[in-house]
């Protein structure tokens, strides 16, 4: 297919939906340029994947001619008023972001979740929603995977997490299903004005028509207020009932009517995650669902089944009176001192990684209140453990698995093995889920093991 041939594009950022978007553009039989600030050293594994037809101007933008470009397609993290996007508009390019180019050719429905709070968790649940319900999901968007990607594939539905970032640069971008959670300050350096950024929310339904599905949290003030177009359906959610299609609580229970009557979702013991706020993010997710037509008894497995997401504080097991968390998702000191936060000297860290320049001298402290050892591993093991001075037990293991065992043999019944590593994983590992998967697998296999396990 050559739907841009003769087309000269730009993408500006290379990260991961500038390299989606210029493959999807070359694809496509466009020719295209990419450029970024950062350099080539810098982009590392960027580059690698990008096609060798495509031009490159990296170290910075210096040498793009606006003029020279048709289409400019730009990644999240550049500001929309960034001078290079400035000056392509003004010289009649047309500007559009990764989910826009995406969309234009996405065949399967789209189902595109945005808010400021509960975006990932509320993909997360309406992607396994739809799994549940025999449906072949692509979840992806501001989640991680660039939506450029999913072009081309066979797919049911596309579940997409949406950011202001994104929306800032769509025109026709129209899902089947939209929905925002909620719209609090966010992103105020970016988008200046709470105005400013409600307005961005609001685009995610601004092209939906004719029966297309909205759904907007009936208890937000901002949301309360967002008036779809006539011709879409709205769906509305709230902790009590609001005499509306949609879905509300009442005696402990979730229930939903989105036309044929009101339908029992799940007990809301039934939902492992705490927080009304998750509440508000199951209730939404379980509308999308309902819309794309997954069943009530899907939903409710689904639900029941759903232990919060990977990466994230995530129980992964309990091996023989010790339970094992994944947070890999810890990826710097911060992160890690809060997912600290809960336990008293009955927890056992493993932390380390690639170096991000960061200061260990904050979570030293906190590991010596908290932590009853410690296991290191990766490039800043000796940094955390110069910065925890005598604080024992720590080991340092070769890799995860050492780690894990190190571990649990300082560990006792009650305890718990935490993986929160306080740094970036590149130097061991592709990412922070492939840390996290090697930490889940890991100790599954080790629980399979015939005790002792120490
Ligand atoms: N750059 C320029 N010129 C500029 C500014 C930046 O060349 O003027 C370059 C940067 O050097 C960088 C690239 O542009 O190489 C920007 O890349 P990016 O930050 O957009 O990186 P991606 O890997 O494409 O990630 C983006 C989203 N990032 C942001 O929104 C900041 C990811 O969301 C998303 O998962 C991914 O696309 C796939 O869709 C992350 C995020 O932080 C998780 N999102 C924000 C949030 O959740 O709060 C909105």
């Amino acid at each position: 297919m050559t739907d841009y041939a003769g087309i000269r594009a730009i993408v500006v950022g290379l990260a991961r939906s500038g390299v989606s978007a210029a493959r999807l553009l070359v694809s496509r039989g466009a020719s295209v340029t990419v450029t970024d600030t950062r350099s080539g050293a810098e982009l590392g594994e960027f580059l690698k994947e990008l096609p060798a037809e495509v031009n490159r101007v990296l170290g910075g933008h210096d040498g793009i001619k606006p003029g020279d470009y048709a289409l400019a397609v730009t990644s999240p993290g550049v500001w929309w008023d960034s001078p290079l996007l400035t000056a392509l508009r003004n010289a009649g390019v047309s500007v559009i972001s990764e989910v826009e180019l995406a969309c234009r050719h996405l065949t399967a429905p789209l189902i595109a979740i945005t808010g400021a709070n509960g975006k990932t968790t509320t993909t997360t649940l309406t992607g396994m929603m739809l799994k549940a319900g025999g449906l072949n999901a692509f979840v992806g968007g501001n989640i991680g995977d660039p939506l450029c990607g999913a072009v081309g594939e066979s797919h049911d539905w596309i579940v997409a997490e949406i950011s202001s970032f994104q929306l800032e640069g769509i025109v026709a971008f129209r899902p089947r299903i939209s929905l925002v959670l909620n719209v609090t300050p966010d992103h105020m350096d970016r988008h200046a004005t709470m105005e400013t950024y409600s307005a961005l929310k609001a685009r995610v339904f601004e092209n939906q028509r004719d029966g297309d599905v909205v759904i907007l949290n009936a208890e937000d003030p901002v949301t309360k207020a967002f008036a779809p177009h006539k011709s879409t359906r709205v769906l509305w959610f709230g902790h009590a009932p609001h005499g509306k299609q949609g879905a509300w609580t009442q005696g402990g229970m979730a229930l939903a009517d989105v036309g044929a009557g009101a339908v029992e979702l799940f007990r809301l013991d039934d939902l492992k995650v705490p927080g009304s706020h998750n509440v508000e993010n199951a209730l939404a997710a379980s509308l999308a669902a309902l819309s794309a037509g997954v069943a009530p008894a899907v939903i409710n497995e689904t639900i029941r089944a759903f232990n919060g997401l990977p990466h994230r504080m995530e129980k992964v097991a309990s091996i023989n009176g010790v339970t094992y968390i994944n947070d890999s998702k810890g990826t710097n000191a911060d992160a890690t001192v809060k997912s600290l936060s809960p336990y008293d000297r009955n927890v056992i860290l493993i932390a380390g990684g690639s170096s991000k320049g960061a200061d260990f001298s904050q979570l030293a402290k906190v590991i010596r209140q908290r932590a009853k050892g410690v296991a290191l591993i990766g490039k800043t093991a000796p940094a955390i453990a110069d910065a925890l001075g005598d604080f024992e037990p720590k080991a340092t293991a070769i890799d995860m698995e050492s780690a894990i065992r190190v571990a649990t043999q300082m560990a006792e019944p009650g305890d718990t093995v935490l993986l929160s590593p306080a740094c970036a994983s590149f130097d061991m590992f592709r990412n922070y889920e492939h840390r996290g998967d090697v930490f889940r697998e890991a100790v599954l296999a080790m629980g399979k093991e015939p005790a002792p396990w120490r």
